[in-house]
């Protein structure tokens, strides 16, 4: 038993929670109650990254203040934990007090160990991933690595940290903790990155206001990567009176402390990270593990590249128990993976409603149409019971690895053993044969039911709330299991068992895939052919198009998609609907009142069921096209003609 610290990215609040997001969180959420259900003293953390220039930016475009921005998405972000059951103790926003007080104390110990200095920065910075590349990480167009945009030439005066001067203990830390960077190849990735060299760090902004001050720096704000890196011990208290975590799960040698993030921010949590850190003389955490990326169309999913999947759908329509468990088995931890609905239908009829719903509506309908309830004694030698070490000794193993798909992998095989114990004892003929009363009968159902509550229990960390619905359905109260349950004879008996509707029900996948808006891969907005050079229009032509200004007066989403919202807007002389696909982008109430520029004289069309008569212009920004309404200045009045 050691103290376990686990944390995610905190996410930037300048878009709502997709796939990815969701993903990186019950990844750590899932080790977080391995490691609760193993008994280990443990705390998870998550949060959101709120400073920065791309907050800034973001609540600019859509006229709110950036703290306004931050509470719509971190409300959004918290909705949808709760109903993932995310399990995280503490949730720290980077816009707190107490994060601000921590970032403070740790630039005065890296102040203190003379790491501080202050020169001209200038170099290729990427808005995005707001950092800073070297040439030769760029190509010819000097785009960003990681975005695949424009990089800018920057230059200001900067507060610098002396990175370069930690690039030897880091390669010494390398050597001596190959755990600290998960998977390997990435590992390889990070010594080959130090090994080339360190450049010292730009830690200041002098553009940038929406951040936290940097102490005894007038008009810098914390570059945000200090101040976001922080937060995985501010969280804990590091700078304030109470500390008392901070000790516990940071500075206790016996602990461990794991960051999951995905692979696009290693160089942060693994270079500087570290860096910061020991310069700081703060302790350094146990493993960065990086994860792989989902991907669609081979692109990385991503609001930039506006090819993302919110989970709202899904998980509305099969539960977040099927969401958790798909992301889970489907990719490899460490590895890309692709999403598809097509992916996640096939996964959940094979392996939810049918492999793991029908082995467990199987046992309990035996056992209730036999006993009423469950059977009146305990099995102690049969071949499920010798079937659990092994699957036990596998699933802990692959646990321990973050190898959760074969960790799955392994309950599945112990799944199919029970169905096969089941299948070669053929209770429906002994209870034919020798009656409701046979020993024998009991023993086997027993038995049956035993395997079905351990595949429960490990099953927990995956699915939650399916794992307390199998353990209600065998009379157990619908409890967190902890270690106690990975072991043999926890089934109560002559116990009532209530009826329990299936706990996947088979999907029909033809169907749902036809009632979406198109399929997943379909969502993904299509960049129109380049222009010709001498695709030019006379003056008339352009002039057929009728452009107007127009009022937002009322605006809601359209059911069933998460791209459309249904407007109405104010013409001047007329009223009219319109459908625009700006939902991943716009919230409905923030549009309510906002001018915009409209094509008036569109032929009607219906957008999932529903009409729009003319079009709301935004432009279309970045590779993916993501839209950005016109603006239009308050004072025009609704109905003035666009030419
Ligand atoms: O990077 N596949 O925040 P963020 C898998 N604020 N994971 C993905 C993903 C995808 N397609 N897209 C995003 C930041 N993620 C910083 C972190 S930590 C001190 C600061 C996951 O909101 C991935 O883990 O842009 C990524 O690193 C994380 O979301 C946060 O993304």
């Amino acid at each position: 038993m050691q103290p376990f610290y686990v944390t995610t990215p905190i996410y930037y609040v300048n878009d709502l929670p997709h796939i990815g997001h969701i993903y990186s969180t019950v990844v750590t959420d899932t080790i977080a109650r391995y490691h609760r259900l193993t008994g280990d003293p443990t705390r998870f953390l998550t949060g959101t990254d709120e400073h920065g220039q791309n907050i800034e930016k973001a609540a600019a475009a859509q006229g709110v203040t950036p703290i306004a921005l931050a509470d719509r998405v971190v409300s959004r972000y918290q909705d949808l934990y709760r109903r993932f059951e995310i399990s995280n103790d503490d949730f720290i926003r980077t816009t707190q007090q107490r994060h601000r007080h921590g970032v403070e104390a740790i630039v005065a110990r890296i102040a203190a160990a003379g790491d501080l200095y202050v020169a001209k920065h200038e170099g290729w910075y990427c808005a995005s991933c707001e950092a800073f590349y070297t040439e030769k990480e760029l190509d010819a167009e000097k785009r960003c690595p990681v975005h695949g945009t424009a990089t800018v030439w920057e230059s200001e005066d900067n507060v610098f940290f002396r990175l370069s001067k930690y690039a030897a203990p880091l390669r010494t830390h390398y050597a001596k903790h190959p755990e600290f960077v998960r998977p390997e190849s990435r590992l390889a990735e990070v010594v080959s990155f130090v090994k080339a060299g360190l450049n010292d760090l730009s830690v200041s902004r002098s553009k940038v206001t929406w951040g936290i001050p940097f102490p005894n720096h007038p008009g810098h704000v914390v570059y945000v990567w200090l101040d976001a890196l922080s937060n995985y011990v501010t969280a804990l208290g590091f700078g304030s009176p109470d500390a008392a975590l901070y000790r516990e799960f940071w500075e206790n040698p016996e602990g461990c402390r794991v960051h999951v993030i995905g692979k696009d921010i290693l160089r942060f949590h693994a270079v500087y990270w570290p860096a910061f850190l020991l310069s700081a003389g703060l302790p350094l955490p146990t493993t960065v593990w990086a994860h792989g990326w989902w991907l669609r169309d081979e692109k990385k999913i991503s609001k930039s590249v506006g090819n993302v999947v919110r989970p709202d759908e899904l998980v509305e329509r099969f539960g977040p128990d099927a969401l958790r468990y798909f992301l889970l088995r489907e990719m490899t931890f460490g590895l890309d993976a692709r999403f598809s609905d097509e992916a996640f239908l096939a996964r959940y009829n094979a392996d939810l409603a049918n492999d793991l719903g029908n082995t467990v509506s199987r046992v309990a309908a035996l056992c209730r149409q036999s006993f009423g309830g469950t059977p009146n004694e305990l099995c102690t030698d049969n071949d499920i019971l010798r079937a659990w070490s092994p699957a036990r000794a596998d699933w802990q193993a692959a646990m321990e690895e973050c190898a959760f798909s074969r960790a799955l992998e392994a309950l599945w095989k112990f799944l199919a053993q029970i169905n096969g114990f089941v299948v070669s004892r053929e209770p429906w003929k002994i209870r034919k044969e020798e009656g409701t009363s046979s020993p024998r009968l009991h023993r086997v159902l027993s038995a049956a039911a035993e395997g079905v509550l351990l595949a429960a229990a490990a099953l927990s960390p995956f699915a939650p709330a399916t794992s307390r619905k199998i353990f209600e359905t065998f009379g157990l109260p619908a409890k967190e299991p902890s270690g106690a349950d990975l072991e043999w004879g926890r089934l109560p008996l002559e116990t009532p068992m209530p009826d329990q509707p299936a706990l996947f029900p088979r999907a029909d996948a033809g169907a749902y895939l036809s009632g979406k808006e198109g399929t997943m891969s379909d969502q993904t907005p299509v960049a129109p052919p380049a222009a010709p050079a001498d695709d030019r229009i006379s003056i008339e032509e352009f002039q057929k198009v009728k452009l107007s200004t127009a009022k937002i007066t009322a605006a809601e989403r359209v059911p069933k998609s998460n791209r459309l919202l249904r407007l109405q807007v104010d013409l001047g002389s007329e009223q009219r609907q319109m459908v625009a696909g700006i939902a991943a982008q716009y919230e409905p109430e923030q549009l309510v009142g906002r001018n915009v520029v409209v094509v008036a004289n569109l032929k009607p069309a219906k957008l999932m069921g529903v009409e729009s008569n003319g079009m709301v212009l935004a432009a279309a920004v970045g590779e993916a096209g993501a839209p950005v309404l016109v603006d239009v200045p308050a004072d025009v009045p609704p109905g003035s003609k666009v030419k």
